[in-house]
């Protein structure tokens, strides 16, 4: 059954309350996570807005490369360099670390990720799709938390982008239908790509996609963009090498072993969570992990665990590995969805969580 907003009207009244600490002329800052569901929904913001308040100034800033919104010192640093008289924080996970909330300023979460604690009242107001059947994308909240206020048809397609990033074609998001057949499914699919491509790319261009969603009202000049399209070809360049690196596990006689596979791969792109996903479909009794030590700055490793299997937890299975190995996982690592979950690890804990997997003849 596709959903509508009329299905939470529990987040209409905190959405409003949010809306009414915003100053006449208050400075609005979005910060959205840099996929293609989270570019949509800063971008929601960013247009949708200006409707509610049009004294109202909103600056978006899309996350950054191995940033996490609350344990990233820099991230406090850089919003409050903004100004904001209130943060939208968008598509990047719910945290009782908070964000701004020490420095007086409202937050209002629009999320759809395991919520981690709650952030600190009073300050923090939190939406989050987590729990819901079907659970929304942060897109899909982000335009029906502003239809409930506005009109937004013109900017449906601008949803559909992280609906269909997010939950594919066929997502319960009741718009969906109507919306690939005006604006035609070809140039929203081709947009969601060139979406992705340009935060995977080395360059890690996001200004590119998000000036075309904050601008365009339509998809085609995104589908079209022919810089993007040159980010893409890297993208599938550099994929290519990597499926080639075949998955390595605990050695056969490990007593215990946990259900898992890594692929090594050493690459400028951001390519890790698609070479786990690759996987999984032949190795659906394993958690897959990707670790590419080209992503991040050198010393850094960044990997993606990807599972095929409800049966399996990736967060929890990380975790047991980094206990296993006589450690507490870092605060930034294990975060996410049950079966999509990773992070950044030093070199030295790197080698920490391959010793606890039964993988250190890896490292
Ligand atoms: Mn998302």
């Amino acid at each position: 059954m596709p959903v509508s907003l009329a299905a939470y009207p529990s987040f209409v009244a905190p959405f409003r309350a949010f809306l009414d600490r915003i100053p006449p002329t208050g400075r609005v800052v979005v910060y959205c996570h840099f996929d293609a569901d989270g570019l949509a929904a800063g971008a929601l913001f960013g247009r949708g807005l200006p409707r509610l308040g049009p004294g109202w100034q909103v600056e978006v800033l899309p996350s950054g490369k191995g940033e996490n919104a609350f344990l990233t010192p820099s991230v406090r640093e850089r919003l409050l360099a903004a100004k904001p008289d209130a943060l939208i924080v968008t598509d990047l996970g719910v945290h009782a670390q908070g964000t701004l909330e020490a420095d007086g300023v409202p937050v209002l979460y629009v999320d759809h990720h395991i919520p981690e604690g709650q952030p600190p009242a009073p300050l923090a107001t939190v939406l989050t799709g987590y729990g819901l059947d079907p659970v929304p994308c942060s897109a899909w909240l982000a335009y029906e938390l502003l239809a409930a206020e506005t009109d937004m048809t013109d900017l449906q397609w601008v949803a559909a982008i992280g609906v269909i990033s997010d939950l594919g074609e066929k997502a319960d998001w009741e718009p969906l239908a109507q919306t690939k057949k005006q604006y035609t499914a070809k140039y929203l699919k081709e947009a969601v790509a060139l979406c992705n491509a340009a935060r995977r790319a080395g360059a890690f261009d996001l200004d590119r996609p998000l000036q075309h969603l904050l601008h365009d009202d339509n998809p085609r000049p995104l589908a079209q963009d022919e810089v993007l399209a040159s980010y893409r070809a890297q993208v599938a360049a550099e994929l290519a090498v990597a499926r080639k690196q075949p998955p390595r596990f605990p050695p056969k006689d490990l007593p215990d072993a946990l259900p898992v596979a890594l692929v090594t791969i050493d690459s400028p792109a951001q390519i890790h969570p698609l070479v786990a996903q690759q996987w999984i479909g032949r190795l659906p009794d394993r958690v897959v992990l990707c670790a590419n030590l080209g992503y991040l700055a050198p010393g850094q490793v960044a990997i993606s665990g990807r599972a095929g299997s409800r049966r399996l937890h990736i967060p929890d299975l990380l975790r047991e590995a980094f206990r296993r190995a006589g450690q507490a996982p870092p605060a930034n690592f294990a975060h996410g969805h049950p079966q999509a979950s990773g992070g950044h690890l030093s070199a030295a804990e790197y080698e920490v969580l391959l010793r606890g997997l039964g993988l250190s003849h890896l490292a």
